[in-house]
């Protein structure tokens, strides 16, 4: 009962949004969370594979070399929450490394079911750690595993693979000003943030050959058909890869290939596309190592260190609330 009355209030929210995003004046945008459904995010899991998308691998080689490192540097015990545990695959190392020094509890967070299972499935063989799944939004289930720290014990954040780069970027600098706000000093962020780095890199990383990306993308609009009974017809719209300089991100977009009109029902709303009109479905911001070090110390952060990959530009970052 409580589970439909969860699914029935989520349908009609992303049925506002979709409304609100498609009949907006000017660039017709939709949010990228919407980009992972359980076919989005097995498309993800193929994307970050793929060779020409080094930023995973790269997250993950980091974490992989530096984990012994990393943790030397924290104030221990730590309990550990990670925001979008997504697969869990990577905080293994992590776990590993504090394991070794003290028991550790790790508070996996995600809005999917999915993916805490799947984490806990991936981390709970690992001894000395317990995993504690909270299914809400970041902040929420930040509160909520911060609530149980123990005295004297302290918090590591983990926010990898560079999903801070898909927030706009004064939502990103905001959200760490709001992780910072729950933190204690001398708790800890470890922020994976994507690099700048040749635009032709960047483009075949959001536009590889065999098309995954552009499936990842089009599943949008396939979702809001299965779900909201729209008549989206997928051979009408193209992927398509922008860089945008100015703001230092590549944006993915949705392009009509003709003039066209689509119902979608379940947002109460019927939509015109004029041929060439675009959707915006996401950004992804590239950084400099500096202006990391910099959003971050004007949130209440030091940057203890930094680890950069060196085939595929990219960082580990160690905040510490000040
Ligand atoms: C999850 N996020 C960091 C990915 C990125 O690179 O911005 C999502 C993605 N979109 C297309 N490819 C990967």
């Amino acid at each position: 009962m409580l589970t439909q009355a969860i699914a029935a209030r989520s349908v009609t929210s992303f049925g506002a949004e979709v409304r609100a995003g498609l009949l907006k004046a000017g660039q017709k945008e939709l949010p990228s969370k919407y980009l992972y459904d359980e076919v989005g995010s097995a498309l993800f899991e193929v994307i970050s594979v793929l060779p020409e998308y080094g930023l995973t691998r790269a997250d993950e080689q980091l974490l992989r070399q530096h984990a012994e490192r990393i943790v030397g540097r924290l104030p221990l015990p730590v309990l550990v929450a990670e925001l979008g545990s997504g697969t869990g695959k990577k905080t293994r190392w992590i776990l590993e490394a504090l394991s070794s020094r003290q028991r550790t509890t790790y508070y996996p967070i995600d809005i999917s079911r999915t993916a805490l299972a799947q984490s806990e499935k991936e981390l709970g063989q690992i001894e000395f750690v317990s995993i504690v799944g909270y299914e809400r939004p970041y902040l929420d289930g930040l509160l909520a595993a911060a609530a149980n720290r123990r005295d004297g014990e302290h918090v590591l954040v983990l926010f990898l693979g560079s999903t801070i780069g898909n927030f706009d970027r004064p939502a990103g600098e905001e959200f760490l000003g709001e992780v910072r706000r729950i933190l204690f000093p001398g708790d800890a962020l470890l922020l994976g943030t994507d690099l700048v780095k040749p635009v032709m890199q960047v483009i075949a990383a959001y536009d590889d050959p065999i098309g995954v990306t552009a499936a990842f993308n089009l599943n949008l609009l396939a979702r809001i058909n299965r779900e909201l009974g729209a008549n989206f017809d997928l051979e009408r719209f193209r992927h398509e890869v922008r860089w945008n300089e100015a703001e230092r991100r590549v944006e993915m977009h949705l392009r009509s290939t003709c003039a066209q009109t689509v119902r979608i029902p379940r947002a109460s709303c019927t939509v015109s596309f004029s041929k060439d009109e675009t959707i915006w479905t996401e950004s992804s911001r590239k950084y400099f190592p500096d202006e990391v070090v910099g959003m971050a110390t004007r949130r209440g952060f030091r940057c203890d260190a930094q680890w950069i990959d060196a085939e595929w530009p990219f960082a580990q970052n160690l905040l510490i609330a000040v």
